[in-house]
């Protein structure tokens, strides 16, 4: 029998595997197929951790969780042809979230191209407007060059950071790249890009944010990393603050500018909107005039896509966060600010009185007449057992709207502005393996949770450790509620309560059925004491969410929700008038 060439550490396979580890890569999400097993093999003798996952999605999802949890670049390696294909929703999802993740991939060798090879399919066309950078790489002497390329898009050098994807022949794979191109400088890691502002756009944001009586600040994607400098910001303007699901835990609860649960009265108060790393998209109404009535805006971010879009700023701060907020707070040195303090603190005591309403009926949420539980009760039960720096992963519908309220910790994940239900066991198992020592709490609807409920597996196998709660309504029920209002009638929107626990014991993992809300609190104790668990909690359908209240399921035509729709109406008409 012919056999293949023997593997080296100078073939490209070897050069991208060695390229990988000189970059600190250390582990990478993935599933094996023949077109790449060359990387595979010579990715696993440079030392790199190899985290086998039961779908392609999955293994870009965990790519995306280990980037937005660590801010380090996420790998996912996937075969060629259905195990792209699979690939894909995670590429989509990482191109909204702007997550930096490489995936790499294989397709037939040359010699087999367009002739009808196994697995042949134009990847590269099907990525290229979910990517940053998509490329076939047939010469194993651009190897690389052509990985440079990818991962300094993927981390936002010139553009917004996401997904990049770069795919080669198997026998490119397979062969040698010479020496002489083997450049040392392609081997040297890239220190973060911290990219500073100019001094006179810096004098005209100190103006503003000096002179605003109602400031408020919302961060996103790009404040992350710039947590020192953003409480610093607060404390010394006394703004109000709204985080968003991008970045949530950078400023606490605690902290006297947070009124988180404000949202709806401030966005039309404010006289001054301060954007970090956030885009405007539909979370926050497009920014729209009608929503934002009364404000200017600054806007501040290191990547296009969070400093223009929709809105344009009264100032525009171009450069990293943290480098633009402490040239900043420098430049204004012990200025007085204008923030009206009794506006400030109001909204805060509002947030506060509100918070504690919520506590108290999350804690007394009743069970429906049929004595199934509150998904507010369950996550009750679940916040009062986790630590200040838990990771949570929220996912589903009505349950994803309960949790992303009522859970805290210290780093938070979820479907994101792709909607992207069913990342939730794939995002805590890479949670979970990047950060061994916190707890990770996944919080997702019994319809979310099925799509990618084979990872349990992977995190049995793998060792990870995430307490995984199924809210089981037994139907994908914030639709249900949809049909039910909109349409009156509910078509193909109910499942069944399956049996998520003898699912998950099949697989080796601890789990229990939970069906009365007194059971809750032992469950969750034996749970985390056998880590990685699952708990299928059975839950009201009847409770309705506020997402499911808001009109976000029923899309709306100018806005995403119906108070907003109005709002923005009324705007329209009354400028068409005048
Ligand atoms: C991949 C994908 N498919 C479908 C949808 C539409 N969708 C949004 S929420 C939802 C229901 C989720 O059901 P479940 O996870 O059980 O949560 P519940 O509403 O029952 O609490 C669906 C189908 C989506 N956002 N993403
Ligand atoms: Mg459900």
């Amino acid at each position: 029998m012919m056999q293949p060439p023997k593997l080296h550490a100078d073939m490209a396979a070897g050069v991208i595997a060695r390229f990988l580890k000189a970059h600190g890569v250390d582990r990478i999400f993935a599933l094996c197929g023949g077109h790449i097993m060359p990387m595979w093999m010579q990715c696993d003798a440079e030392g790199i951790r190899i985290i086998d996952v039961r779908d392609e999605r999955a293994a870009v999802y965990m790519a995306h969780a280990y980037s937005e949890l660590t801010g380090r670049l996420g790998v996912a390696m996937v075969t060629a042809g259905p195990g792209m294909t699979n690939a894909m929703t995670g590429i989509a999802n990482a191109h909204t979230a702007r997550a930096s993740v490489l995936v790499l991939s294989g397709v037939p060798p040359q010699a087999q191209e367009n002739r009808g090879a196994l697995q042949d399919l134009p990847h590269v066309d099907m990525v290229r407007p979910i990517t940053r950078y998509a490329r076939t790489v047939r010469e194993p002497a651009l190897v690389l060059q052509e990985l440079d390329e990818a991962v300094s898009r993927a981390t936002g050098e010139g553009g917004d950071p996401g997904p990049v994807y770069l795919d080669f022949p198997t026998d490119t794979l397979r062969g040698t790249v010479p020496a002489p191109v083997q450049l040392a400088e392609h081997f040297q890691p890239k220190a973060p890009l911290v990219l500073q502002a100019d001094a006179d756009r810096i004098n005209a944001a100190v103006e503003l944010l000096w002179s605003a009586k109602r400031p408020l600040v919302i961060t996103g994607r790009g404040a992350r990393r710039a947590k020192k400098e953003i409480n610093a910001l607060l404390d010394q303007l006394g703004a109000v603050y709204l985080d968003t699901g991008e970045s949530k835990g950078l400023v606490g609860d605690e902290h006297p500018s947070f009124i988180g649960a404000m949202r709806g009265a401030v966005m039309g108060e404010a006289d001054l909107v301060i954007t970090i790393g956030r885009k405007m998209d539909f979370q926050l109404a497009y920014g729209s005039p009608a929503v934002f009535s009364k404000a200017k805006l600054l806007r501040i971010a290191d990547c296009p896509g969070e400093l223009r879009d929709n809105r344009r700023g009264d100032v525009e701060l171009f450069a990293h966060p943290a480098a633009a907020i402490s040239a900043i707070l420098k430049a204004a040195a012990q200025r007085i600010p204008a923030t009206d303090k009794d506006w400030a603190h109001g909204m805060r005591e509002q947030h506060e009185s509100r918070s504690r309403k919520l506590r108290e009926t999350m804690a007394n949420a009743p069970s429906d007449s049929e004595g199934r539980i509150h998904p507010n009760r369950v996550l009750h039960e679940l916040q009062a057992r986790m630590k200040s720096d838990a990771v949570v992963v929220a996912d589903g519908g009505d349950f994803l709207s309960f949790a992303r309220v009522g859970l805290s910790g210290g780093s938070y994940l979820d479907p994101g502005s792709l909607g992207c239900i069913g990342v939730g066991t794939a995002f805590g198992v890479s949670a979970s393996l990047a950060y061994p020592d916190r707890q990770v709490v996944v919080a997702t609807g019994d319809g979310a949770f099925g799509f990618n409920a084979m990872e349990i597996d992977t995190a049995v196998r793998h060792g990870a450790k995430p307490l995984i709660v199924v809210a089981n309504n037994g139907a994908w029920q914030i639709e249900v509620h949809d049909q039910t209002d909109t349409h009156g009638k509910v078509v193909g929107t109910r499942l069944q309560f399956a049996d998520h626990a003898a699912m998950a014991r099949a697989f080796g993992m601890h789990a229990r059925r939970v069906e009365r809300a007194e059971d809750l609190g032992a469950a969750i104790d034996e749970a985390m004491q056998n880590l990685p668990a699952l708990l299928d909690v059975i839950v009201s359908p009847e409770a309705k969410s506020s997402d499911g209240k808001s009109g976000l399921a029923w899309i709306p035509e100018l806005q995403p929700l119906s108070t907003w729709e109005v709002a923005e109406q009324q705007w329209r008409n009354a400028e068409a008038v005048k």
